[in-house]
């Protein structure tokens, strides 16, 4: 088979990639040098896509209720289910949940399908918990949720400031581009905004470590210290923006000096001031800001203060100077397009837009259109729990890990009568409350485009055969569409179909401003479309080429052609006022893994370089609580409690914690960091503020640790067993334990693996124990059990499942849990490479001082480069472990 080029489903980077489909799976991928986002680089997550392919996990067939049935079955009760109670308690009763993960030309579908013909407003999607502050604060500065910039600009800024934002592991070639710019051309500047020193700060010349929640204050007092420098751009101000007077106002009442700013935001009042005055230096600015600023109570306040300062300076679409949103999911930018959220119509237009709803509904000859804004994800999702909403169809989401409250979600869910899940894996902790389960195609098996987060429209093309019964979730809901009468509006043979009306319904034949417009695009063939190259709208039939940055004439989506200034008046977030509980909660994302880890989480080497969930904490408030490093711990509030190994990192402010967002009830015990945040949301764009709760952290009373490598990945842990966490490993699963006293540890063996163990060794003085178990002459199990989370590396045992025989000696060698000449090469770092942080120790000692003498000894970082600022914290640790 040929090379065929389609686009990585992770990030809203949005790389290209190469894939030789071989036999039913592919070829190790390459980045696409011809693809515009990043012309031939992959991060760790895209080049491991091949690793995560595959029917294993897959969802095959269609359930109801438990039942696996054909599709025949499965779509008329979707389709009566729903008619039946439209027709009792109307077309409200009904909601859509969405998501950034879906095509363009599914979610498409998806919104005509409820908006227009099942005639209910309430189609919201996960972009609500992602991007919608960034949406909401664009609308308000330019009428229109446009993206100004471009990846160009990142190149060519002078000064880039990361706000909220982590992109050497959330964007990882993204931020790579940046850094070689950087490094090419001395004499620019980078500045990370975030409450923790991140690997993002590997290129930061300056961190701004503020106290949570206090980001508009901060670029409220920018605003002001420019106003008092003079260097407004007045000109530009008169011009092509208005509102500056009253955001000025209300940034003076909040941040009158630069004093007061350091004390609110908690910082050094010279950090400040070096922030602003390289900020008034340097027009060629980019504000790259992300979850750290959305995902707040005043998310949109935080986006609008951050996008004043560009405004006052005249920085918005000119070369390296721009406010830049980056998003988040692959298609997150397609589903705003889309008009994917509740508060959206199509095409960019609103329920609002004058003339908007006639149009959207002649042009769908939709028979019950909805006439106004309906629930956002959170209100959704109340309305479930009230039983306004009796049917929920959720596509290409896990809310029952994702969306805050997660416990509460689950109970609506649980009492919902028809829950509906499309998903491409058997098990997530949302499929297991569906009535109706659909197997949806996954990446490499399905045709369409994403968006990404520089307005560039790429192909994802089909790769493989679809696994089992899969269908594309296009074709899913015009199934049901059908199904239901609809067959006029559904009758696509294809994707390139869709695209196209998509296409014409954008094409602007108002007199509107509105950018996003892809006209040009409408009249595509079937071949044209296959053959599509990466294009960025706006693309019209006069710019087929499409268009690198909007607003270049100063020219504005709002009615007058005015940008506008809106006034912030911070507030203080105090998430528990009575002071009880100690510890400020912070989520987010590592490296490895996406999300609710229902790819990554299949890929060995992905979860190398984190296997368990952990909380980070600062070595302080652990010694004050009298915990320590690597011990499991527990948070607990009002909404829940998460369970995970501490770090011990200073990395962390006193008193806050970080814990990671991906770790699912599928893959352990209790460490779903959702249910720790309330259900707390911004007045204005409704997006949850999953970035600050507060909680309690106390010790995981247990009496023992333990690895369980097995053959098979379903294990049920029973009995004195608390704790558990599943890890897949190249030849077996590991399982990660801790658990209560046990007396008799032959005994327990025995009756979680449903046999005695062929071999023992029992140390009861030293709290150890091991166990291996063997099928015919190879290994089934083997369990090793110690007072403290002291393992070797388990790479060793875990070669051993491949092997047909074991001799007297590895079977010796078996209960020591590792061959006495296999060093042990510790934590992966390099995942590219799989390089461990013993080996890196170990070049250290041997004289590689440098990164790159370490990238020249083991290969480490030289790939993707993500681990590049793991390896610099390595060598530092070491220097100041040798320096006298
Ligand atoms: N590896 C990986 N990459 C991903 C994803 C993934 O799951 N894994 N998901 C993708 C998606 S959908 C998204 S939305 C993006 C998200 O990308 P990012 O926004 O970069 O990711 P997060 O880690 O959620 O949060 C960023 C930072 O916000 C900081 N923060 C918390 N509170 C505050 C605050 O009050 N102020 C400021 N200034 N900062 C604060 C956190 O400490 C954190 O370091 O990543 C995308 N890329
Ligand atoms: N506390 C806290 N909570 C957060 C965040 C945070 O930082 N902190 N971040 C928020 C953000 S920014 C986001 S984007 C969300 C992400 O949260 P989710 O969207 O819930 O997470 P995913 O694991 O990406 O879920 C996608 C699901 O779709 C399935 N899937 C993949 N491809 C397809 C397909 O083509 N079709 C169908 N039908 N299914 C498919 C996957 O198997 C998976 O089950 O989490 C949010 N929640
Ligand atoms: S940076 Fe994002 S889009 Fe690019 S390979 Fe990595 S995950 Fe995929
Ligand atoms: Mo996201």
């Amino acid at each position: 088979m040929s090379e065929i080029q389609t686009t990585c489903p992770y990030c809203g980077v949005g790389c290209g990639v190469r894939a030789t489909p071989s036999g039913d799976t592919l070829n190790p991928v390459q980045g696409d040098a011809a693809h515009p986002a990043n012309a031939g680089r992959l991060c760790v997550k895209g080049a491991a896509l091949h690793e995560t392919l595959g029917t294993a996990g897959r969802l095959l067939r269609p359930r109801v209720r438990g039942q696996e049935t054909s599709w025949e079955e499965a779509l008329s009760a979707v389709a009566d289910g729903l008619a039946a109670i439209r027709d009792h308690q109307g077309p409200n009763a009904i909601g859509l949940y969405l998501s950034g993960q879906l095509l363009t030309e599914d979610y498409y579908v998806a919104n005509k399908f409820g908006k227009g013909f099942l005639g209910t407003p309430h189609v919201d999607t996960n972009s609500r918990l992602c991007m919608s502050s960034a949406v909401a604060a664009y609308k308000r500065a330019f009428g229109e949720d446009a993206v100004p910039g471009c990846y160009d600009d990142l190149e060519e800024a002078e000064l880039m400031v990361f706000a909220g934002a982590n992109p050497a592991w959330n964007h990882p070639v993204l931020y790579q581009r940046i850094k070689q710019a950087f490094a090419t051309q001395p004499g620019r500047r980078a500045v990370v905004i975030d409450p923790r020193r991140t690997a993002s700060c590997d290129m930061a010349d300056l961190h701004l470590a503020l106290r949570p929640g206090t980001d508009a204050t901060l670029w409220n007092g920018l605003l002001v210290w420019l106003a008092d420098r003079q260097m407004l751009d007045k000109a530009w101000l008169a011009e092509h923006c208005s509102g500056l007077e009253a955001a000025l106002d209300s940034a003076r009442a909040s941040a009158p000096d630069t004093a007061s700013v350091a004390a609110q935001c908690d910082l050094d009042e010279a950090d400040v001031r070096c922030f602003y005055s390289w900020f008034e230096a340097t027009p060629k600015t980019v504000s790259f800001w992300s979850q750290g600023l959305n995902q707040s109570t005043s998310g949109t306040d935080n986006g609008s203060a951050l996008i004043n300062c560009h405004l006052a300076t005249g920085r918005v679409g000119k070369p390296g100077a721009t406010p830049f949103s980056i998003t988040g999911q692959p298609n997150a930018m397609g589903g705003r397009e889309v008009g994917g959220l509740a508060n959206q119509l199509a095409a960019h237009l609103d329920y609002d837009t004058p003339g908007a709803l006639a149009e959207v509904e002649g042009f769908w000859q939709a028979p019950a259109m909805a006439t106004e804004p309906g629930y956002k994800a959170v209100e959704l999702f109340e309305a479930v729990e009230r039983g306004e909403i009796q049917a929920l169809w959720i596509m290409a989401t896990n809310p029952a890990v994702s969306l805050p409250d997660a416990d509460r979600v689950r109970r609506a869910l649980e009492i919902c009568p028809l829950v509906i899940v499309s998903d491409c894996v058997d098990d997530t902790d949302t499929l297991a409350l569906a009535d109706i389960v659909l197997p949806a195609c996954g990446w490499s098996e399905k045709d369409g485009t994403v968006t990404n987060s520089e307005r560039c429209i790429s192909r994802q093309r089909a790769l493989l055969e679809a696994a089992g019964e899969s269908r594309p979730d296009w074709w899913i809901i015009s199934q049901v569409a059908r199904r239901m009468g609809f067959e006029n509006g559904f009758n696509y043979p294809g994707p390139a179909e869709i695209f196209r009306e998509h296409a014409r319904l954008s094409a602007r034949h108002r007199q509107d401003r509105l950018q996003f417009d892809i006209g040009g695009l409408a009249r595509l063939s079937d071949h044209d479309y296959n053959t599509m190259e990466p294009v960025q709208w706006p693309v019209t039939p006069e710019h087929l080429h499409g268009r690198r940055r909007l607003f270049t004439d100063g020219r504005f989506a709002t009615a007058d052609g005015r940008a506008r200034m809106v006034p912030v008046t911070p507030v203080q977030t105090v998430t528990d006022p009575e002071g009880r509980a100690p510890l400020q909660i912070n989520s987010g994302r590592i490296r490895d893994q996406w999300h609710t880890m229902t790819r990554t989480g299949r890929a060995p080497r992905l979860l190398q370089h984190y296997s368990e969930p952990f909380i980070e904490a600062n070595p302080e408030d652990l010694r004050h609580l009298e915990m320590k490093d690597g011990e499991l711990a527990t948070l607990q509030n009002n909404t829940g409690h998460y369970t995970g190994r501490l770090i011990a990192t200073d990395a962390q402010r006193q008193g806050e914690v970080f814990v990671p967002i991906h770790w699912s009830d599928r893959i352990t015990t209790s460490s779903v960091a959702s249910r720790l945040f309330p259900a707390a949301t911004d007045p204005v764009s409704g997006q949850p503020g999953s970035k600050l709760s507060d909680g309690r952290l106390t010790p995981f009373q247990c009496h023992w640790q333990g690895r369980l490598l097995t053959h098979t990945d379903s294990f049920q842990c029973s009995g004195e067993a608390l704790f558990h966490v599943r890890v897949p490993m190249s030849n077996s699963t590991c399982w990660h334990l801790a658990g209560d006293q046990v007396t008799d540890w032959s005994c327990r063996a025995a009756d979680w693996l449903g046999r005695t163990p062929d071999a023992e060794m029992h140390d009861p003085g030293a709290g150890r124990y091991r166990a291996a178990w063997y099928d015919r002459d190879g290994i089934a199990a083997v369990l090793l059990i110690e007072p403290t989370n002291d393992f070797p590396g388990l790479d060793w045992l875990d070669s051993l499942f491949t092997a047909p025989t074991l001799n007297e000696e590895t079977r010796r060698q078996v209960l020591a849990g590792r061959a006495a000449d296999v060093p042990d090469t510790g934590a992966i770092v390099c995942s590219c490479f799989q390089v461990g942080e013993y080996s890196i120790e170990t070049a250290i000692n041997d004289g590689a001082n440098s990164v790159s003498a370490l990238g020249n000894t083991l290969k480490c970082g030289t790939n993707c480069g993500s681990c590049v600022p793991e390896l610099k914290a390595i060598l530092e640790k070491k220097a100041a472990l040798t320096s006298p």
